[in-house]
């Protein structure tokens, strides 16, 4: 059933853009392995989420991606729901507070395809261990832009982001040194800043829509 839908998709790409979202969730399979008392907030589209992964190959169990070790072992951040990492865990990621652990399989078509990458073959499916470590609310709403840009000059300097970085840590309790901030800096301008011109525009902070915008 799910490989018909998918063959469909193939075939008339264009409808697979509006009617795939309840398929493809149907395909990725998720285990709750750890969830906490008070599970909120729950991760949803657009949020930014802080999260260690391990990723291992369904077939043989063996590892091929660790963020605890890669990476210098600082935990990944991103932006959930929206392409920054494989459909399968966006997908996979959704409704997760911080403290929860959860284990996702994913098939190969949601995850690294036909093609695979360094430690994983072609049409492998892949299992990844997930921990959340915290979920920011909405932080591609414009009210969390005007809140950052302490200037108001429509724009995200290092400085600043790092200010609203440390806030968020510092109200979870933990409070952290800067070596991890400029890590995390570099992490998101990589991802955020993609004129490359050190600051993050309204256009390139906003070209998500959050769900409660
Ligand atoms: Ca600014
Ligand atoms: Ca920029």
């Amino acid at each position: 059933m799910c490989t018909l839908v998918l063959f469909v998709c193939a075939l008339l790409s264009a409808r697979c853009l509006w009617a795939t979202a309840d398929e493809l969730e149907a395909e990725v399979k998720i285990e709750v392995l750890f969830k906490p008392e008070l599970c909120s907030p729950k991760s949803k589209r657009g949020d930014l989420i802080n999260v260690h992964y391990d990723g291992f190959l369904a077939k043989d169990g063996s590892q091929f991606y660790c963020s605890r070790s890669d990476k210098a072992g600082h935990p990944q951040w991103f932006v959930v729901g929206v392409g920054q990492v494989i459909k399968g865990l966006d997908i996979g990621m959704m409704d997760m507070c911080p403290g929860e652990k959860r284990k996702i399989t994913v098939p190969s078509s949601l995850a690294f395809g036909e093609i695979g990458k360094a430690g994983v073959p072609p049409n492998a499916t892949v299992i990844f261990e997930v921990e959340l470590y915290s979920v920011s609310r909405g932080p591609r709403s414009m009210e969390a832009f005007t809140h950052m840009d302490l200037d108001k000059d429509k724009s995200l300097t290092k400085s600043e982001v790092k200010q609203y970085l440390k806030l968020e840590y510092e109200k979870g309790g933990k409070p952290r040194d800067d070596p991890f901030y400029e890590k995390v800096l570099a992490d998101i301008f990589r991802r955020n800043d993609q004129d490359s011109d050190g600051l993050i525009s309204v256009n390139e902070y906003n070209i998500y829509k959050h769900d409660e915008l």
